[in-house]
């Protein structure tokens, strides 16, 4: 065996030289593997007694991508093209032997071997859009010469990891070998190509599949105009597809400038900074500083809910779609049917539309099993009450649990606004009581934020951190303040677009900043879809805000055809001249003079009192990270993810012009825009959130 660096060897297997590839976690191309892979392929041409090469990896997977922590460096060594050319142009024939997943760079890799073989469970993907990227080392270029246009147009624009079997079906491996037998295999594989004198095969040189896609711009706007609602205001889609339109249309070398020419741009451009951002943060964001790693879990095994409703509902759903059972409680046997047959009708839905099988639906729905007594959560190990909000009541369901449910147990809540440490002092086991805050609809939201009380202890949250991740969820731990973290930081958000709507702009006005913004809906729209009655009586109403008004003119919304937006039978929206004389009746009530606002201020107004909320939160302890809120931000209430987040975004905008601009709103319109100390101290340190 010889030694090429710290992370690359080269043994000799008879005539077949083997390159492994050792750099944990996931062999990603740092500056030594790549010189690895330089020296190493060099090595092995230069000797007579090899006949082809291998490249494996170590650990747990192939080459994952370049690493992404060394994009803002200067690079040292061996450029990944320098260690491509070494293998494409090599004399003899390279194998790349493929386990785990080959991820953009690392495919890109393989796609200058001659051949690449892989284990069935093995997949392989130029994920690169998810960074804010395409794919720089060719993949742009090499992936529709074996796969065709259209293919590489679905994979290099969804980031889509493909499966070994399926990569073997398109052409993009060549041989499947046994699990667990990758290095002999990959060995055989290559004897065999040596004895069977077979070529050489450069993917650059080839042209059969991209020929059929040439002089047909079709192909490219159909699947622009497919797929635009899903790459709005994101860069990356659109750069890869003009990189694949190139690998159609021109020579591989002038394909090559076009990927470089636009990579470059990606790479150097604020999206991509920002989605690099949210890759870490989304790791990140389990990592919990006093809770260590090996804190004892819980077993759950059994989980019980109170409540059938719509968020009950759709909470038992997560459990049951991750096997485990669930018992639901009711207080009335016609709300427990009700709830039940939601269930069933949602997982119906989804088989109609074949993403579950029947029997899958069966299997799920024989988890679940209904009760109308508390009695039957006794010996539950997860216990998750989403009753409606009201201390008193939920107090009173603690209390009973407390005596009914097994030591041990995790006594969640699903509270999005109630104080926790109230509710944990309704039992003789604080340590016990955690906020399991969904977002709604539950079986679809990816976020939970899971709330830690005063007495919560460490392996309830541990345990609670560890279940969001089995059910799919990505989790953040928050602290309990009034709407937690995401909900007071929308407070923020609505405030400010009320204001807004009474000074001069319209809802359409505010909806449209803050969706081209890179929302999906803004606030008026959201409010018109979750009902504008949520919490509002007829009885009670005194006509006294803007939304009393609408709802007594039965504009509630969607649901009643009309809301701050007039709705058609398809519930397409159109902007309300009602809605508009309501406003400016009720603002000259008020003796508001309405003024023209800007689209810019309306930016600002809603967006800036969202970063000083979050820097409080912060100063608090009621986060742990800056980047933590960006995920609870992008993940539950849909915040771009080419923004970043609101933290992200706030340093991008630089927190210098956010401080400036909150204490001008200050001075204009009072403590609402209190700047927060952090904000503060970090602007007088010239830092950013980046920096904490
Ligand atoms: C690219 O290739 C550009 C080229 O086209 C052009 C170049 C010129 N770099 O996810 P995990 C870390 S762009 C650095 O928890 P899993 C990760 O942060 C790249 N670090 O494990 C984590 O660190 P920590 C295209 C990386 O088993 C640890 O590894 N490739 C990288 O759930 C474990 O990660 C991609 O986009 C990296 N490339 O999933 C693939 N990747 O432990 C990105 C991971 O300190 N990676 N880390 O928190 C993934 O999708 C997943 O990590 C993978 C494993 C599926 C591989």
């Amino acid at each position: 065996m010889t030694t090429i660096n710290p992370v690359t060897d080269l043994t000799l297997e008879g005539d077949v030289a083997v390159l492994t590839l050792n750099s944990p976690p996931v062999n990603a191309l740092s500056a030594p593997v790549r010189d690895g892979i330089f020296n190493g392929i060099r090595q092995a041409i230069d000797n007579p007694a090899v006949k082809a090469v291998v490249l494996i990896c170590d650990g747990r997977t192939f080459i994952a991508g370049a690493d992404i922590t060394e994009f803002n460096k200067a690079a040292t060594g061996a450029s990944l093209f320098d260690a491509q050319a070494m293998i494409e142009n090599a004399s003899k024939p390279v194998v790349a032997a493929i386990h785990g997943t080959a991820l953009g760079g690392g495919l890109e890799v393989a796609l200058t071997c001659h051949y690449r073989v892989a284990v069935p469970s093995a997949k392989c993907g130029l994920p690169e859009v998810n960074l804010g990227l395409l794919p720089g080392a060719g993949g742009t270029q090499r992936l529709p010469r074996i796969v065709g246009a259209e293919r590489a147009l679905e994979m290099v624009t969804a980031g889509t990891h493909v499966g070994a079997k399926t990569c073997k079906e398109i052409g993009l491996v060549d041989e499947l070998v046994e699990e667990g037998k990758l290095r002999e295999g990959a060995i055989a594989f290559a004897k065999k190509i040596v004895a069977e004198g077979r070529p050489l095969k450069r993917v650059r040189d080839t042209d059969d599949k991209v020929a059929p896609a040439r002089g047909k711009p079709e192909i490219f706007a159909e699947f622009r105009k497919a797929h635009a609602r899903k790459f709005r205001g994101f860069l990356a889609p659109e750069y890869n597809i003009q990189c694949i339109e190139a690998a159609v249309n021109l020579p591989f070398d002038e394909g090559i400038k076009v990927e470089q020419k636009l990579f470059r741009e990606l790479i150097t451009g604020v999206q991509s900074a920002a989605q690099r951002h949210v890759f870490f943060a989304e790791r990140q964001v389990w990592k919990l500083p006093d809770v260590p790693a090996d804190t004892p879990l819980i077993d759950v095994k059994k989980v019980g809910i109170i409540g059938a409703g719509t968020m009950g509902g759709g909470i038992a759903m997560n459990f049951l779609n991750a096997g485990f059972p669930v018992t639901i409680v009711e207080t009335k046997q016609e709300a427990l049917d009700r709830g039940i047959a939601t269930i069933r009708k949602n997982y119906e839905n989804t088989a109609k539309k074949g993403r579950l099988t029947l029997d899958d639906v069966e299997k799920r729905m024989g988890l679940l099993k209904g009760s109308l007594a508390l009695e039957d959560l006794a010996d539950s190990d997860l216990v998750i009450e989403a009753i409606f909000e009201n201390m008193a009541v939920k107090k009173d369901v603690f209390g009973k649990l407390d005596k009914i449910v097994k030591q041990g147990a995790i006594l969640a809540t699903n509270t999005s606004a109630l104080d926790i440490n109230e509710i944990a002092t309704a039992v003789s086991r604080p340590e016990a009581v955690i906020g399991l805050h969904f977002f709604s609809p539950a079986n679809v939201m990816r976020l939970l934020e899971v709330v830690r009380a005063d007495k919560t202890s460490k392996s309830v949250i541990a345990t609670s951190m560890a279940i969001a991740k089995k059910i799919g969820k990505i989790a953040a731990l928050v602290g309990v303040c009034p709407g937690f973290v995401g909900n007071r930081i929308l407070a923020q958000r609505q405030r400010e677009a009320q204001k807004l709507i009474l000074e001069g702009a319209m809802p359409w006005d505010v909806d449209r900043v803050l969706y081209d913004f890179g929302l999906p809906m803004g606030p008026f729209a959201m409010s018109d879809l979750a009902g504008l009655d949520l919490g509002w009586s007829k009885e009670t109403s005194k006509g006294e805000t803007l939304r009393d008004r609408l709802c007594e003119l039965d504009r509630r919304g969607q649901k009643t055809g009309a809301g701050f937006y007039d709705y058609d039978a398809n519930r397409n929206a159109s902007p309300s001249p009602v809605v508009e004389k309501l406003i400016l009746d009720f603002a000259a009530e008020k003796g508001i003079n309405r003024r023209t606002i800007s689209d810019q201020e309306i930016l600002e107004r809603c967006i800036y009192p969202m970063i000083n909320e979050g820097a409080k939160i912060l100063e608090e302890g009621k986060a742990i990270r800056a980047s933590d809120i960006d995920i609870i931000w992008i993940n539950g209430y849909g915040f771009p993810v080419y923004r970043g987040g609101p933290m992200f975004y706030g340093d991008t905008i630089g927190l210098d012009k956010v401080l400036a601009k909150i204490k001008e709103f200050q001075s204009q319109m009072g403590d609402d825009f209190k700047p927060s100390a952090l904000l503060e101290k970090l602007v007088a340190e010239g830092k950013g959130f980046k920096d904490l």
